[in-house]
C-alpha cells in the first residue's frame, strides 16, 4: 500500500544566508523547490525577470529546512518504508526526532525502513537540506578541487549540474523534494526492482525477459508472474531467493520503430509477485519490440558512427535537451508533451538527453516511446573533471544503477553514454596541471558505467562520452572518427564554417539567437532596451556572447541600426548557421549520419542556442530548422567542380521527380533552366553537376538560383545579402480574420527574401505557421495566424511584425494592405 506524503510541508531557513529573511515557516509544494515556494508566498521576486537572478543567490547559501506532520494507523503491513524519489540535495531526513538517514545526490531514490519508528496518530516529519553552494565547495575541497566550467564545483556533487548556472542558465542551485515521496507497507515480500528487457531474434522472434529483485520480510516460497502481448509465464522464486527472471517469447512481434521508419507499437507488461493466490505486488510498463545498435568501424573515410535500429541504419536529425525549467518541478507531463511536440513537429527523430542536466521522469521517455523519438541519454557527467573517491564513486554506481534499471523498458532509449565534453576537456582544456595526478572521472566512462549497462542493460550500446573517438589515441573530437561536436563556428569562426568539416556524426553544434520578443520583454524591461542592457546581459550567459553575435553577422547581415533591427538580424542569423550546418551534414549521408542541434530548449527566458525559447516559443531557427530537416530536400550546393544539386530522400518511399532548376533575375526574369529528373531509392541521396548556363550568373549581384520540386522549394545565392542589389521590399498584405485567428496572404512586389511574420508582437500567444519564406516577384505565401484577439487593420503590414531579409537594409514599402479583421 502506498500512500503520498504531498501534504501540510512548510519550509524555513535553518542557516546560512537566508537566516532573518522570512518571519517563520513558509508553506512548502511538495514535490517543489524552495524558489518556488519563496516566490508563491513573495518571498522573492521571480527570478527569471530582469536582475532577479542575483537578488535570488542568497537563496542557494541558505540550509532549508522542510517539515510536515502526518496522521498514521497501522495496517497489517509488517514493514513501513519511506520512499524519497528525488531529494535535492544534501539531506538529513528525520522522523519524530529520529534520524533516518542522510542523503546526497539528487538522481537516486532513498527508502528508508520506518517501521517502529512511524507511529500511530501524528507523526512529524523532517528533512533538512544543506545550502548546495556550500555542499559543494565542502564536498570540493574534501575531495580536492578539480576543473569545471562556471562559477562552482558542480562536479563534487551529484546535483543537475546545470542548476548551478551554466552558459544559458540561472546560477539558481535549488534544495527541495523535488520527486514524489511516500509512505509504502508491505508484508512478505516485494518488487525491488524490475527490469523488462527486449530482444528480437532474427526470425522475429520478440524475447521479453523480466528480470525481478525481490526485498522479504518472510521466507517464503513465491512465484513471479510476468505477462504481455496475451502471453503469460510463471517462475518460482524459493524462500531465501533475492531474484528471479520471467522470458516469454512472443512470434511476430510488432516491431517498434523510431518515427519515420515505421510505427510505435507498445505492449503492456504485467509483472506480479505471487505468494500462493495472493498478488504481494505487481508492476506496470510498457515495452517494444526492437533491436538497437551502434555501427561504428573502419571506412576509407575513418570511423562510422551511426545508430541502427532493427539493423536499420537511421540517418539522425535530433535536437540536444536539457531541463526544460531551471526549477525542475514545474516540468509538467503537459509541458513535456508540448515541447516533445514541437520536436517532432520540427521533423526531428532523436533527443539527446545532454549530462548536465537529469534523467528526466518517466512521462519524458514514456512520451519518446509514444512518438517514435530515439533517446540519446548521457549520464550525467558534464564539461568537469569528476573525483572517482568516495563518497562520489558510490553515490555515481547506485544513481546508474537506478536510471539503468528505470530507463532500460523504454524502446525510445537508444543509447547510453558516459557524459558530456569530459573526455574533451580532459584531452584539450588544460587540466594537466590544476589535476595534478588526480583522478578525473576515467573510470568512470570506461569501466564503471560500461560495467552497469553490460549488467543491467545489456542489449543497449554504451559510448564513453560526446564527443568520442572509438580509435584508440584519437583526439575525442576528431571529425573523421565518432561523433563530434563542432563549437569553433560559435566560437570563432563564421558559420561557413560548418561546411570546412566532414563530420561522422554531429552530436552538437548550435548558433545562438535572442528569444521571442514577447519572450524578451516579459522577462527583461529595461528602459531603454538594448542588447547590452543591464537586464539582457543578466539573460545572456556566454562568455562574449553578444561579441559573438555581432560577429556572426559580419559579412552576411549589416550592423543592426536598433533594438528592434538586432532582435530580427540575430535571430535570422541563428536561422541561417542552423540550416547551413543541418543541410550540409545531411547532404554528406551516408558518410555523416546524425546532425544533433544544440539546442532544442531553453530552461529559463535567455539568448540562447534553442530553437523554443524559455516561454516554449518557436524562434525563426526553429521553422528554419524545420525545413533543413524535411524527409526530402533538393538543395543547390557548391561542389568541388561547380555548383550542383544534391536530392536526399531521407523517407521510407522512393523519390520520382523532376526538379526544374532556374537562374532568374532578382526582378523575377526567367534567364536560364534544367530540369533535373531525380529516381531516388528510399534513404538515399544524390548529387547532380548543374549545367553551366544555369550554374553561371550574368550578374552574380542580381541573380539568384530556385529550384522547385514537389511544391517545395529552394534558392542559391551567388553573393551575401551585403554583396548584392537587394531591393527595398515591397509587398501587399491582406488578413482575413477566420475562426481561429487570421489567414494572412502577402504578395511580393519586389524579391522578399526570408520573410517573416513576428505574430508575438502582437499578441504574445500568437502563432504562425511558417517563417522565412522567401518570394519572388509576383509570388505570394499564405500564412495561417492562430491568435484569439482582434487586431487592428494593417496590423501584419509593417515591421516589427512583418520582417524579411532585405528589410535590414532597406525598410518595406507597403504597396498596400487589406484590412486585418
Ligand atoms: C556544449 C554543451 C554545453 C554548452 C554548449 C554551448 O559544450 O555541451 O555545455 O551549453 O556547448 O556552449
Amino acid at each position: 500500500m502506498r500512500r503520498e506524503l504531498h501534504q501540510g510541508w512548510t519550509v524555513e531557513a535553518a542557516g546560512g544566508e537566508g537566516m532573518g529573511r522570512l518571519d517563520g515557516p513558509a508553506l512548502a509544494a511538495v514535490p517543489g523547490c524552495v524558489h518556488l515556494d519563496l516566490l508563491a508566498a513573495g518571498l522573492v521576486p521571480d527570478p527569471y525577470l530582469d536582475q532577479n537572478e542575483a537578488a535570488a543567490a542568497w537563496v542557494g547559501r541558505t540550509d532549508w529546512t522542510y517539515t510536515t506532520t502526518f496522521d498514521w494507523h497501522p495496517s497489517n503491513g509488517a514493514r513501513v518504508d519511506l520512499v524519497a524519489e528525488g531529494l535535492d540535495t544534501v539531506a538529513q531526513v528525520s522522523l519524530n526526532g529520529a534520524v533516518l538517514g542522510a542523503t546526497r545526490n539528487m538522481h537516486r531514490t532513498y527508502r528508508f525502513d520506518v517501521t517502529g519508528t512511524v507511529l500511530p496518530g501524528q507523526n512529524r516529519l523532517t528533512i533538512a537540506f544543506r545550502a548546495p553552494l556550500d555542499a559543494a565547495e565542502a564536498a570540493s575541497a574534501e575531495l580536492g578541487r578539480r576543473p569545471h566550467v562556471n562559477a562552482h564545483p558542480y562536479n563534487a556533487l551529484r546535483k543537475n549540474a546545470s542548476s548551478f548556472g551554466w552558459d544559458w542558465g540561472p546560477d539558481l542551485p535549488t534544495s527541495g523534494i523535488w520527486r514524489p515521496i511516500a509512505l509504502e507497507e508491505w508484508s512478505v515480500a516485494r518488487l525491488a526492482s524490475v527490469r523488462p528487457l527486449v530482444d528480437v531474434r532474427p526470425d522475429l522472434t520478440g524475447v521479453l525477459q523480466v528480470h525481478a529483485g525481490v526485498e522479504r520480510t518472510s521466507s517464503a516460497d513465491l512465484v513471479l508472474r510476468a505477462s504481455v502481448a496475451g502471453r503469460v509465464t510463471s517462475v518460482a522464486v524459493p524462500a531465501g531467493e533475492p531474484a528471479a527472471v520471467a522470458t516469454i517469447e512472443v512470434p511476430d512481434a510488432p516491431l517498434w520503430w523510431p518515427r519515420g521508419y515505421g510505427a510505435q507499437p507498445l505492449a503492456e507488461v504485467l509483472v506480479e509477485l505471487l505468494d500462493g493466490d495472493v498478488v504481494l505486488d505487481s508492476h506496470r510498463t510498457r515495452v517494444g519490440f526492437r533491436t538497437v545498435a551502434v555501427e561504428s568501424g573502419p571506412d576509407e573515410h575513418g570511423t562510422s558512427f551511426a545508430l541502427r535500429v532493427n539493423g536499420t541504419r537511421v540517418l539522425v536529425r535530433g535536437f540536444n535537451w536539457i531541463p526544460d525549467d531551471a526549477f525542475l518541478p514545474r516540468v509538467s507531463r503537459d509541458r513535456y508533451a508540448g515541447r516533445l511536440r514541437q520536436a517532432c513537429d520540427a521533423g526531428t527523430n532523436l533527443l539527446r538527453v545532454w549530462g548536465g542536466g537529469i534523467y528526466e521522469s518517466d512521462d519524458f521517455y514514456d512520451l519518446c516511446d509514444e512518438l517514435g523519438l530515439l533517446v540519446w541519454q548521457d549520464f550525467l557527467f558534464a564539461c568537469a573533471a569528476y573525483p572517482q573517491e568516495e563518497p562520489l564513486a558510490g553515490e555515481v554506481r547506485a544513481e546508474a544503477a537506478e536510471a539503468i534499471a528505470r530507463l532500460s523498458p523504454h524502446p525510445s532509449l537508444a543509447l547510453w553514454c558516459g557524459g558530456n565534453e569530459c573526455l574533451w576537456g580532459h584531452a584539450d582544456w588544460g587540466w594537466e596541471a590544476p589535476l595534478a595526478g588526480l583522478t578525473w572521472g576515467l573510470g568512470y566512462y570506461t569501466q564503471t558505467l560500461p560495467g552497469l549497462v553490460a549488467e543491467l542493460d545489456p542489449g543497449r550500446p554504451y559510448i564513453p562520452g560526446s564527443p568520442f573517438s572509438p580509435v584508440a589515441g584519437m583526439h575525442p573530437n576528431d571529425p573523421s572518427h565518432g561523433p563530434m561536436h563542432i563549437w569553433d563556428v560559435w566560437n570563432e569562426r563564421d558559420y561557413t564554417g560548418y561546411l570546412s568539416y566532414t563530420p561522422r556524426f554531429v552530436a552538437e553544434f548550435g548558433f545562438q539567437g535572442p528569444p521571442s520578443w514577447a519572450t524578451l520583454t516579459r522577462a527583461v524591461h529595461d528602459e531603454p532596451l538594448a542588447p547590452d542592457s543591464p537586464g539582457m546581459l543578466a539573460h545572456q550567459k556566454a562568455d562574449d556572447g553578444n561579441g559573438k553575435l555581432a560577429r556572426g553577422l559580419r559579412g552576411h547581415l549589416p550592423d543592426p541600426a536598433g533594438m528592434d533591427d538586432w532582435h530580427w538580424a540575430t535571430q535570422l542569423n541563428q536561422s541561417r548557421a542552423l540550416a547551413t550546418g543541418i543541410e550540409h551534414f545531411r547532404a554528406l549521408a551516408p558518410i555523416c549520419s546524425g546532425a544533433v542541434v544544440w539546442q532544442l530548449n531553453d530552461c529559463w527566458p535567455v539568448s540562447s542556442w534553442a530553437v523554443v525559447d524559455g516561454d516554449g516559443r518557436l524562434k525563426p531557427a526553429w521553422y528554419a530548422v524545420r525545413r533543413a530537416f524535411r524527409d526530402r530536400l533538393a538543395m543547390i550546393r557548391q561542389g568541388t567542380a561547380g555548383l550542383e544539386l544534391v536530392a536526399l530522400a531521407d523517407s521510407a518511399q522512393p523519390w520520382h521527380a523532376d526538379v526544374l532548376v532556374e537562374r532568374v533575375s532578382f526582378e523575377g526574369a526567367r534567364l536560364a533552366g534544367a530540369v533535373v529528373r531525380l529516381e531516388l531509392d528510399a534513404r538515399s541521396s544524390v548529387t547532380v553537376p548543374l549545367p553551366a548556363d544555369v550554374a553561371t550568373p550574368g550578374d552574380p549581384k542580381r541573380e539568384l538560383l530556385v529550384a522547385r520540386v514537389d511544391g517545395e522549394t529552394s534558392f542559391w545565392w551567388f553573393a551575401e545579402d551585403l554583396d548584392v542589389a537587394m531591393p527595398a521590399p515591397q509587398c501587399s498584405v491582406s488578413a482575413v480574420r477566420t475562426e481561429g485567428g487570421y489567414d494572412v496572404t502577402i504578395t511580393a512586389r519586389t524579391l522578399v527574401k526570408d520573410l517573416a511574420l513576428l505574430v508575438d508582437r502582437l499578441d504574445p500567444a500568437a502563432e504562425v505557421d511558417d517563417m522565412l519564406v522567401t518570394l519572388l516577384p509576383g509570388e505570394s505565401v499564405h500564412l495561417r495566424v492562430s491568435c484569439q484577439r482582434d487586431l487592428p487593420t494593417g496590423a501584419f503590414a509593417a515591421a516589427p511584425v512583418l520582417r524579411c531579409a532585405n528589410d535590414l537594409t532597406a525598410p518595406v514599402t507597403d504597396a498596400g494592405s487589406g484590412p486585418a479583421g
